[in-house]
């Protein structure tokens, strides 16, 4: 077994675990390792690698404030465009050689007479029972693997007995065959969309099993001008004034989403519009038709999904999956559809993640454990009692649905930098955020989400967790969430200091 000692291990590197070395770096904290079972930089932009794959926040806000990028080919940026920036941002940085990747962490444990945490690592794609252990010990841990890494495989009575192949969305093998093949594509959500206008095109025919419509508007996408692209250069104002013109606008709809739902009936006239354009068929039409508020799930972008469903290789199919045979879906008024390939677009374990099983804190118990009864909590979306020194990105109550998660992802790099520096100067060894804070903390969450769309929308989506509660969405403005993380607030946490630290 070999092992290494560094002050900060940051698990993850996408957009939050990138953010963190590179703002660690330039605050003189350089004793860290990033740990990715990936090729690269990129995390979810480097999985989600389906045809189609986009972003649906506008590209000069879906990038750090630190590293604008003058180059973005587009108004929305597609993934392998995103793919590259997060990489060329690693380079530009000088954090590359910080990256061990192809490892995956197996177990992160506390050590209490250590005061650190103990991850054992594998060759990602080993089995933990036989593989070569590397084992890093780390005063601080950095837990950055997102909420959308690990893929949701539907329960469907029979599915492991299908002939064909069977594919989740963030697992695309370009090596499987579709042109001229019989594909169903399970799941209406952001992910789905993408990909059935996509695939709808090569194969000799495609069945969309849709157990909820959503509410789509239109993609303004469109390519940037050579003009755009020389202001955005030389006079980079331009792309900062882009940059807070849909920040500002987003958090308009911010607004609607938690405080009015009369500000989103816009949204739903526009969403509607949007159907009345794409399909021409009255039936199909009351099918796509949403029958939740708009805003309770996210509200997504397309102006090829229902031009799609409309196209005579595709059958949108509203009846529900019974179960899946070894050549075909049988639904629940009898009838089967034989496919070839089965592409499962089913979403990722959000509040349910293998990863929270990894995760052992001070009294033994894992993060999952930890979250059985009340579900996903921790402090500022960052610290979670029980589980010292470790800061989660992107952890509770951060998710948005309506806006960029990196400025998010900025916010908890500041209170990151600021967690980091104030260990440092104050001879801190432990950090454990008090019970009491974490408590006070999520009541306020919860109290600010019992009047939101997400809440009384009438909707079932991926933010609740299985009691029903929201424990995944920042509810607000984004600001307020920038506000709070501006400095540690070292009070709301329990510390012991180093002894022999001179006073
Ligand atoms: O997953 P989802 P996703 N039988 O959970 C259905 C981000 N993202 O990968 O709605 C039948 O949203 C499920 O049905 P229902 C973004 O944050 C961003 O699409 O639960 N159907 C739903 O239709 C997004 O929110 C971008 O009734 C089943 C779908 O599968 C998040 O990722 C692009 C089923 C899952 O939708 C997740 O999106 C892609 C079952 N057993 C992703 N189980 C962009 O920026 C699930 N479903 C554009």
């Amino acid at each position: 077994m070999t092992t290494h000692n560094v002050e900060v291990a940051i698990v993850g590197a996408g957009f939050s675990g990138l953010g963190a070395a590179i703002k660690m770096s330039q605050n003189g904290f350089t004793d860290y390792v990033i740990l990715d079972r990936g090729a690269d930089f990129g995390g979810t932009w480097r999985d989600n690698t389906y045809p189609g794959a986009a972003c649906d926040v506008a590209s000069n806000l879906y990038s750090y404030s630190f590293a604008p990028n003058p180059g973005w080919s587009r108004s929305y940026s597609h993934q392998p465009e995103i793919h590259r920036y997060i990489n060329d941002v690693a380079d530009r940085f000088g954090v590359r050689d910080k990256a061990r990747f192809g490892v995956e962490v197996t177990r992160a444990a506390w050590s209490e007479s250590q005061q650190r945490w103990l991850i054992d690592t594998v060759p990602a794609g080993t089995d933990p029972a036989t593989a070569a252990v590397t084992t890093y010990w780390a005063q601080h841990l950095i837990g950055a693997v997102g909420p959308l890494c690990e893929p949701n495989l539907p329960d469907i009575d029979g599915i492991e007995s299908f002939g064909g192949t069977v594919m989740h969305s963030a697992r695309w093998d370009d090596d499987v065959e579709l042109s001229g093949k019989r594909v169903a594509v399970i799941g209406t959500g952001a992910s789905a969309i993408q990909i059935v206008p996509e695939v709808a095109k090569r194969v000799a025919h495609l069945d969309v099993y849709q157990r909820t419509a959503p509410w789509i508007v239109p993609r303004t996408e469109r390519p940037y001008t050579p003009v755009e692209h020389w202001l955005f250069k030389n006079a980079p104002i331009v792309q900062s004034a882009s940059r807070a013109g849909v920040y500002a606008f987003n958090e308009f709809i911010a607004f609607g989403l938690t405080h009015s739902r009369k500000a989103l009936k816009p949204v739903e006239i526009v969403a509607r519009a949007n159907i009345a354009r794409g399909i021409r068929d009255r039936k199909l039409r009351d099918k796509v038709t949403p029958r939740f508020q708009v805003g309770c799930k996210r509200i997504l972008r397309s102006n090829a999904w229902y031009p799609a469903l409309d196209r005579p290789n595709v059958d949108l199919v509203t009846d529900p999956i019974a179960r899946v045979t070894p050549s075909g879906i049988v639904t629940a008024d009898g009838t089967e559809r034989e496919i070839d390939v089965l592409i499962v677009a089913t979403g990722f374990h959000v509040t349910d993640s293998p990863v929270f099983d990894c995760i052992v804190g001070a009294e033994g118990h894992s993060l999952a454990q930890a979250w059985e009864t009340n579900g996903m909590q921790g402090y500022k979306g960052s610290f979670v009692h029980g589980f010292p020194n470790m800061m989660l990105m992107v952890g509770p109550a951060t998710g948005l649905g309506h806006t960029s998660m990196v400025y998010m992802i900025e916010s908890q790099l500041n209170y990151l930098v600021d967690y980091l520096k104030t260990v440092r100067t104050q001879g801190i060894t432990r950090v454990d955020v008090d019970e009491k804070s974490q408590r006070g903390y999520n009541t306020g969450i919860q109290h600010a989400l019992r009047h939101s769309v997400w809440v009384n929308g009438g909707c079932a989506s991926w933010y609740a967790d299985d009691n029903g509660n929201i424990t995944t969405l920042w509810p607000g403005f984004t600001f307020n969430f920038r506000k709070q993380t501006r400095r540690f607030d070292v009070a709301a946490y329990d510390v012991a200091r180093d002894s022999s630290a001179a006073d």
